[in-house]
């Protein structure tokens, strides 16, 4: 009998669940549920849904057991930093506010007379993004001490919707690196620096590396979906599944999980808390089997995004990337500049740069979204020469893993601004990663190495060169 396991994705535009097999040393993949995710204002804060999302991950479920097939495990990946903080009768405190809000504004200057980022990065590897959860974890502490007060527990999104499924709470390993309150040294929560910065520590729990096992879904849940199945944690953190994800065994593999944001790096045994890393703005996230991804944000495929929205919709992803390579200006913007972040409007943003750095100003949706896809090729080609410096490793190919895979014209400018060969896909790299762990788990794959062979031997790959 066939054996499913079901990977739920859910990145900060959409979800999926996607039901999962082997067929003769191959993945086959079926998307039995796709919904809507975004960010919608509450109490002036920008908001994820939560109680809808976990609806949603509930109907997935049903449509499995209506589709006669049951999954004996699953497991929940969502974007980073973001979490809730639940009360001793397990309700969440207050808005569950999302990362781009501008709650943490400022929160830099509350964290730094407590610990120079110097510092901070030292002991943590964590690039400095203000959004991580130590700063959102200081806009609660300055909004709502209260909130802090009443914590039992903080879990990360997807930690959370685990926890609702099976009544089991624990702390993702790769997903918990993010908060940039876990040390890379002992893999665990850093509870000196979270003492120094005020956090209640009790609110932390324990930290389960991907591949645990978490429970079983509760007997509510069980009734409500019609089946029984084991939570197994995947790498949780999206980037942590599709990384695993990267169809190659090479030491020296260069990745792009090229989604909402686009992060581009190298797989690492250990993590480089460097002065010059730090200015350089490189992260050493928490990785499957304890690697470390050292690698960069970059803004990516959010501004596409959002332009398209700000279109009305009219073009499809497709569309903008056809017509962008059609009608270009030589204008580039830098792609990480704040103003990117969370804009009133993207359009207005793209061409306020260009207009104040004296380029001209993209006015045709080709001539924005063009403006885009370069600017961030332009990124690509800077970021690959930083990590050069910074490895010591000449690379000859670059992964493009992801949504962001489907984009030819972008492959093709990230060929040329690279100088590499890109090998672009599979595009459902975060789901398939998040699968590659729950087969490890269970022994149908016997490690890394192998679930990289079965992502090479199950999809294709596209081939653009520089
Ligand atoms: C991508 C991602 C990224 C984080 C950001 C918050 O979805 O998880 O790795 O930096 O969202």
């Amino acid at each position: 009998m066939t054996e499913y396991y079901l990977a739920v994705d859910i990145g900060a535009s959409s979800g999926r669940h996607i039901l999962g097999h082997m067929e003769q040393g191959r993945m086959v993949m079926e998307e039995m549920h796709r919904f809507y995710n975004g960010l919608t204002v509450k109490d002036g804060e920008a908001c994820w849904d939560l109680e809808q999302l976990f609806e949603e991950i509930k109907i997935g479920l049903k449509k499995c057991g209506k589709a006669g097939k049951i999954p004996v495990s699953m497991g929940i990946d969502t974007w980073a930093v973001d979490f809730v903080l639940l009360d001793g009768n397990d309700q969440v405190l207050g808005n569950t506010v999302g990362y781009r809000d501008k709650r943490t504004e400022g929160m830099d200057r509350l964290v730094r007379p407590v610990i120079p980022e110097k510092e901070l990065y030292g002991r943590t590897g964590i690039q400095k993004q203000i959004f991580n959860t130590i700063y959102q974890l200081m806009a609660v502490k300055e909004k709502h001490p209260d909130h802090l007060e009443k914590a039992e527990a903080m879990l990360m999104v997807p930690d959370y919707f685990q926890f609702l499924l099976t009544g089991k709470r624990a702390s993702e390993y790769t997903n918990a690196t993010t908060t940039q309150l876990v040390s890379p040294k002992t893999k665990d929560w850093d509870f000196e620096l979270i003492e120094m910065l005020g956090y209640p520590k009790h609110i932390f729990q324990p930290i389960k590396k991907p591949g645990t096992v978490l429970g079983t879904f509760t007997e509510e849940i069980r009734r409500e979906v019609g089946f029984d199945c084991q939570v197994i944690l995947p790498a949780t953190h999206d980037t942590g599944s599709a990384v695993l994800a990267v169809p190659s065994n090479e030491e020296n593999a260069l990745y792009i999980s090229s989604g909402t944001w686009s992060l581009m790096g190298v797989e690492r045994k250990e993590a480089d808390c460097t002065e010059e890393s730090r200015r350089l703005n490189f992260t050493n996230e928490g990785g499957y089997d304890h690697r470390f991804r050292y690698l960069k944000n970059i803004m990516g495929l959010w501004m596409i995004q959002s332009l398209k929205k700000e279109l009305q919709d009219a073009y499809s992803f497709a569309e903008l990337c056809e017509m962008a390579s059609q009608e270009s200006i030589p204008s580039l913007v830098d792609c990480n500049d704040s103003r990117f972040l969370a804009p009133e409007s993207m359009t207005e943003a793209v061409q306020g740069y260009c207009k104040e750095t004296g380029q001209q100003v993209p006015a045709a949706p080709a001539q924005l979204a063009g403006v885009i896809y370069r600017s961030l090729a332009d990124c690509y080609g800077k970021t690959v020469r930083e990590i050069e410096t910074m490895t010591g490793v000449r690379y000859k190919n670059l992964h493009v893993v992801g949504g962001g895979a489907n984009a030819a014209y972008l492959n093709q400018l990230t060929a040329a601004s690279t100088g590499k060969t890109v090998l672009a896909g599979p595009t459902e790299a975060t789901a398939i990663g998040n699968l590659m762990v729950q087969l490890m788990a269970k022994g149908v794959l016997a490690d890394l190495e192998a679930a990289r062979q079965c992502v090479y031997d199950s999809f294709e790959i596209k081939i653009y060169e520089p």
